[in-house]
């Protein structure tokens, strides 16, 4: 069966970075503490109680999603900024932007008797339209349970970033990331995966999914909605710069205040939706002669 590395917590970013370059995921062991998750557990708790199961076969009858999660829990706020993973994000996803977005919440928890979700690759979701050369997505799935292959563990093809896009696995190429509360998975957007089955009688697996994308897609789960600004407001400059409310480059992303007559808020970073008084930092932001230059690569 094939495996996937495991790494410490101590690990450092080009470590990771060379794991994600070869098999495109892998596990980091008890990189947060019991604590952490218990907040984590106590955030979420109120939304899993619900029954909010799947409609179809990819979502899972049998799994619970709880989305919003930046808007809903302060401790999956810090696990959105934690800094090993930032870094990670940054890096492996300058090569194809000038920045990184988080672009997907999610807390899910598969449950008994759930079969197993098609494998598939994330970076679908923009439809066949990205070229291959494009590495879009760097994802997390925190353990909040363990995660065994029994009870539902991710299935994860390494090395498959690298396959022509038709090549089906074997058995014996599938590996599980089977984990400890506490413990984070890593894998990009065009790698192999999917939930795994869950084949016990009353255990849940539950894991605390962020993804990070280029600053110029959009995002799966529309953040400004999923966490509008009446929420944002409260929160800190850098989670909300994490989740939009930030411009990704040189005009993109801008906002204009519909209701400011004093044209004060015009064309200005929606960073300033949370000032008293305009703040777009100009030379924090990349050159607009780009704008011309890049537009013929
Ligand atoms: O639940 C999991 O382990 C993976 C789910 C997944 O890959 C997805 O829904 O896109
Ligand atoms: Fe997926």
């Amino acid at each position: 069966m094939a495996t996937l590395k495991h790494l410490n917590p101590d690990c450092s970013t080009d470590e990771i970075l060379d794991v994600l370059d070869e098999d495109a995921g892998l596990i980091i062991d008890n990189l947060i503490d019991k604590d952490q998750i218990n907040r984590i557990n106590s955030d979420l708790n109120p939304y899993l109680q619900v029954d909010v199961f799947g409609r179809d076969e990819f979502t899972g009858f049998k799994t619970k999603r709880v989305g919003a999660l930046i808007a809903r829990s302060e401790a999956c706020r810090e696990l959105a900024l934690h800094k090993k993973i930032n870094d990670v994000s940054k890096k492996y996803l300058e090569p194809h932007g000038d920045g990184y977005q988080l672009h997907f919440t999610s807390a899910v928890c598969i449950g008994p008797g759930e079969s197993k979700q098609i494998l598939h690759r994330d970076r679908g979701i923009w439809g066949g339209y990205l070229p291959r050369k494009v590495e879009p997505l760097m994802s997390t799935i925190w353990a909040i349970t363990e995660f065994t292959k029994a009870n539902g563990a991710t299935q994860v093809v390494p090395g498959s970033h690298k396959w022509d896009k038709d090549r089906i696995p074997t058995e014996k190429e599938i590996a599980y990331a089977e984990m400890k509360p506490g413990s984070v998975l890593l894998y990009t957007g065009t790698v192999l995966h999917g939930g795994g089955q869950n084949e016990t009688i009353d255990e849940s697996r539950t894991g605390v999914f962020l993804h990070y994308a280029l600053n110029w897609l959009r995002q799966e789960e529309n953040q400004y909605l999923s966490c509008p600004p009446d929420v944002a407001k409260d929160l800190s400059p850098e989670i909300r710069s994490l989740i939009g409310y930030s411009k990704g480059g040189y005009v993109l992303g801008f906002y204009s205040d519909p209701y400011d007559k004093t044209a004060t808020y015009e064309s200005v970073s929606p960073e300033n939706m949370f000032k008293d008084h305009l703040n777009d930092d100009f030379s924090s932001l990349p050159d607009p002669t780009e704008l011309v230059s890049k537009s013929t690569k």
